[in-house]
Formats: structure tokens, sequence, C-alpha cells
């Protein structure tokens, strides 16, 4: 069976484990809390050098790192990854946009409001940095919007698993999604996939 490590609160944890409820494929749930140093322990960074959740070990034993390269792996042969060699590109466009200019400010803030142990970090100039880069990341989500009903096109796929996990939290992090029309009707539209679990979802384990 997979086992995914992964912190119950993060979005980058809860996009596999949304993939993963939606494959319907059963796995194993270890939570890590990074904030008690669960990521870089000897055991852990022998499993992934990076020190990060989420980490996903397959069947046979091997690791894999970064959420979106999870989401890319599970996802193969299924419908949420398109066949054809362009859609799939632009699917992989919207995952590197995620992790270079979504992930680094609207999550960001989210962590800087939210944790104690980022209270520190959350000076004026860096709330005003990631309020505006997470704004503008929500605005070329919101043009992307207004022509295609899913973020790669007109099907629901790991682009918008992948964008739905910190964008549907954004307010937690002070952005106002109402000033967003169009991505606050794809989160809608994202909610109402089939076997959709919220992020506080686990699986029942074993
Ligand atoms: N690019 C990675 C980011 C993972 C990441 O930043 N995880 C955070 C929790 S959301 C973490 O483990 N932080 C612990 C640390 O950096 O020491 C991914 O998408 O999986």
């Amino acid at each position: 069976m997979l086992t995914l490590y992964s912190m119950p609160d993060s979005g980058n944890s809860y996009k596999p484990r949304l993939l993963l409820a939606q494959l319907g494929r059963p796995f194993r749930h270890i939570s890590v809390d990074t904030r008690d140093g669960d990521t870089h322990t000897d055991e852990f960074l022998t499993k992934n050098p990076n020190g990060k959740a989420p980490l996903l070990e397959l069947e046979d034993g091997r690791f894999l790192a970064e959420s979106n390269a999870m989401l890319l792996h599970l996802a193969e042969g299924t419908g949420f990854l398109p066949g054809d060699a362009y859609e799939r590109a632009l699917v992989y466009q919207w995952l590197f946009f995620e992790q270079y200019s979504h992930e680094p400010c609207v999550a960001v803030r989210r962590s800087l409001l939210r944790y104690d142990h980022m209270k520190p970090y959350a000076t004026p100039e860096r709330l005003d940095e990631t309020l505006a880069a997470g704004n503008k990341a929500l605005s070329v989500m919101e043009k992307q919007l207004a022509r295609t009903e899913f973020l790669a096109g007109g099907s629901y796929s790991v682009a918008d698993i992948s964008l739905y996990a910190y964008t549907h939290s954004a307010e937690e992090g002070g952005f106002e999604l109402d000033a967003f029309p169009n991505v606050s009707q794809w989160l809608h539209r994202v909610a109402n996939q089939p076997e959709h679990v919220p992020m506080e979802w686990l699986p029942e384990q074993t």
C-alpha cells in the first residue's frame, strides 16, 4: 500500500490526499508536524533529504517528494492528466506556476499570519510583498478562468487540484476572493467534483 507522510494543515500535503481520495486509492497516512521537527530527524532525512512534507512512499519502498511530482505520478494513465502532449504541457504550465508564482506568496502569507513560529518573519514589508504577488497570481488565474472552465482547459485535472489547495484557503492569508469572481466560481466547481474531500480529511487508519 502507498504511504503518505503529510501535514494535516498544509496545502502542499492536501494535494496528494485529495487526488488519492478522488482516485479511490487506499493509502496509509502518517501525520508529520514540521513545527515539531518531524521532517528533520535523521530517519526522515534519509527518506527526503530536503526535509519537507509531503513525502510519498510507493508500494515498492521508493520515495517521491514534491507535491506536484506526486500529482503527476499518481495521475498517470487517469483522466486527471491529459494524454495529448500539448494539453499535458498546459497542466505542467499551471503546476510550475503554482510553485513559482502562487505558493511562495499565497501560501506563505497564510503561514505568516497563522502560525506562531512564523510571526517573527511577518514584517510589514513581507506582508505587503506577499499580498501584491499573491493578488497578481490570483488575477492570472482569474483571466484564465474567464476563458475556460478549469485551469488547463475544459477538463478537471491535477492543475486544478494543485492550485485549489492554497487558493481555497487564501482568505486565511488575508486575500479577498470576492475580488476574483471567476476564481470563486471555479473553487465551487472543484469542490463539487466527485469524491472531493476537504483539507481536514484523513483516511481511516487500518
Ligand atoms: N515544494 C514542496 C514544498 C513542501 C513544503 O514546503 N513543505 C513544508 C510544509 S507545507 C515543510 O515541510 N516545511 C518544513 C521545512 O521546510 O523545514 C512541495 O510542493 O511539496
